[in-house]
């Protein structure tokens, strides 16, 4: 009996692309798989693919005769150089409209080269940003492809049939043009880690300003998980911190530095580029580079002082003001993250959908949570929503829960506990909400100094130079910089 032609290929059999393929398969589609080593395809296919319509290829010729046309190869290999081998492997044997589709980590400047390099020769380039670990693979991921949009009418039945779903609604949908999938599952990440820089500091909060134990701490995120913080974050707290082995409480036996594989870095890195305040993320960053300097905290611990007491008030009133203040913190970091879709998208001439981006992230990867259903709709009511904070129902929780920020910020300043994330959030808030900032006064420190120029307000785009001193130029400065 002839094998049926395969409505996708495969390559990259690691624990994502195995689980991948079996998800496919569940939905069926007829799935060739392909690995540069090629033993790891007999054994798929005699083990985790047995009894499967998986079918297999030792080669990449073999692979591509195997494809129903166009073809559609989807690459799950190392991020980088792995990934532009096999596109040079590839192209000599795909015709003109076939499809490749980098699932990867990719940089999204990468996926932009490569889109943009593969269009001219007539091969459509995805670059899909694919998050939910092993479990979502298998089961429902979150995906994020952009690139040449002529795939997605191609692709779109398989990957909205294989991805999560929330309230019915596939976690899949277009998401732009070149790099615009890498680039929002890149920020999609930045937010993954600024969620979990807020869950750290409650939890430091609750250990260590409350004094609560271990239960206690679990039992609040239990009732966390009830209302607006349902979420998937929370809800492994609540279960990691109640965790027990022999040994007790795993937790605490934990050593406190935390490691990272980049992709927050990169979105510190791209806000910065683009000048958008995303300073939630950067401080999430931050946390975990403080965090990794193990050995001279301890050693700092005893030389350098500050308060070591604990919280003296209500702690039952304080836990509330500290759900509020996580809640309002979060809205903060997705109101900055999305300021850097907006700039992103408009400098790259990205067309993003910013309510499917929401729901994207609603179900399948580490972000999912009930609060982005609220996202999506605040971006549904308004597509060309300035800022996320303006929406009404954001707007009312703010106005609910600032108050809580500036209890928990202050109080955890007072006990000298840091929270880099929740101040930085509310700092940020402040800021925004502040028609005038102290910016006259740099202004007047840069036309002081360097003859940098201001402009009066009412006068806006008449740049005019003081002598400050009386003596030196008049003329204004275009080269010193500060
Ligand atoms: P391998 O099994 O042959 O090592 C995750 O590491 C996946 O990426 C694996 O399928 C691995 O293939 C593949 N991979 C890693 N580096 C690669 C490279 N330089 N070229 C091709 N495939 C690579």
């Amino acid at each position: 009996m002839t094998e049926p032609l395969a409505d996708i290929a495969l390559i990259g059999l690691a624990v994502m692309g195995q689980n991948l393929i079996l998800n496919m398969n569940d939905h069926g589609f007829v799935v060739c798989a392909f690995n540069r080593t090629t033993d790891k395809v007999k054994s798929f296919l005699a083990n985790e693919a047995k009894g499967t319509k998986v079918i297999g290829a030792f080669s990449l010729e073999e692979m591509v005769s195997k494809l129903k046309k166009p073809r559609r190869v989807m690459l799950l290999v190392k991020a980088g150089s792995a990934v532009d081998d096999f596109i040079a492997k590839l192209v000599p044997l795909l015709s003109e409209g076939d499809i490749i589709i980098d699932g990867g980590n990719s940089e999204y400047q990468d996926t932009q080269r490569r889109s943009e390099e593969l269009e001219k020769k007539g091969i459509l380039f995805v670059g899909s940003g694919v998050s939910g670990g092993e479990d979502g693979a298998r089961h429902g991921p979150s995906l994020m492809p952009g690139g040449n949009s002529k795939a997605w009418p191609h692709i779109k039945p398989i990957f909205q049939s294989i991805c999560a779903k929330a309230d019915g609604e596939p976690c899949c949908d277009w998401v732009g043009e070149n790099g615009a999938g890498h680039f929002v599952k890149m920020v999609h990440n930045g937010i993954e880690y600024g969620d979990m820089q807020l869950i750290c500091e409650a939890y430091h909060i609750m250990r260590d300003g409350l004094a609560l134990k271990p239960e206690e701490m679990s039992k609040t995120f239990e009732e966390w998980n009830r209302g607006e913080l349902d979420s998937f974050l929370i809800e492994i707290t609540r279960d990691i911190l109640k965790y027990r082995d022999a040994k007790g409480h795993l937790l605490e036996r934990i050593r406190d530095t935390a490691g990272q594989k980049g992709t927050g870095k990169w979105t510190a890195i791209s806000a910065l580029d683009y000048g958008v305040p995303v300073t939630l993320i950067g401080e999430s960053v931050f946390a975990r580079c403080l965090s990794a300097l193990k050995t001279e905290r301890v050693e700092a611990s005893s030389v350098l002082t500050g308060p070591n007491d604990i919280y003296k008030g209500d702690k039952k009133v304080f836990l509330e003001h500290l759900g509020k203040a996580l809640y309002a913190s979060k809205i903060i970091s997705y109101a900055q993250g999305f300021m850097l879709l907006r700039e992103a998208a408009k400098i790259h001439g990205w067309n993003l959908n910013y309510g499917g981006i929401a729901l994207m992230w609603r179900g399948g990867c580490i972000i999912r949570s009930a609060f982005l259903g609220n996202i999506k709709q605040a971006f549904d009511k308004n597509p060309k929503l300035m800022n996320l904070l303006l929406d009404d129902f954001f707007a009312k929780a703010m106005k609910e829960c600032q108050e809580s920020v500036r209890v928990v910020v202050s109080s955890a300043v007072t006990l000298g506990i840091p929270t880099p994330a929740m101040s930085t959030a509310l700092a940020f808030y402040d800021g925004y909400r502040t028609a005038r900032l102290p910016a006259n006064l740099l202004q007047a420190q840069r036309d002081y100094f360097g003859a940098h120029t201001y402009e009066l307000l009412g006068e806006e785009g008449k740049f005019v130079h003081t002598n400050w001193t009386g003596h030196g130029g008049n003329v204004s400065a275009s080269t010193y910089d500060a």
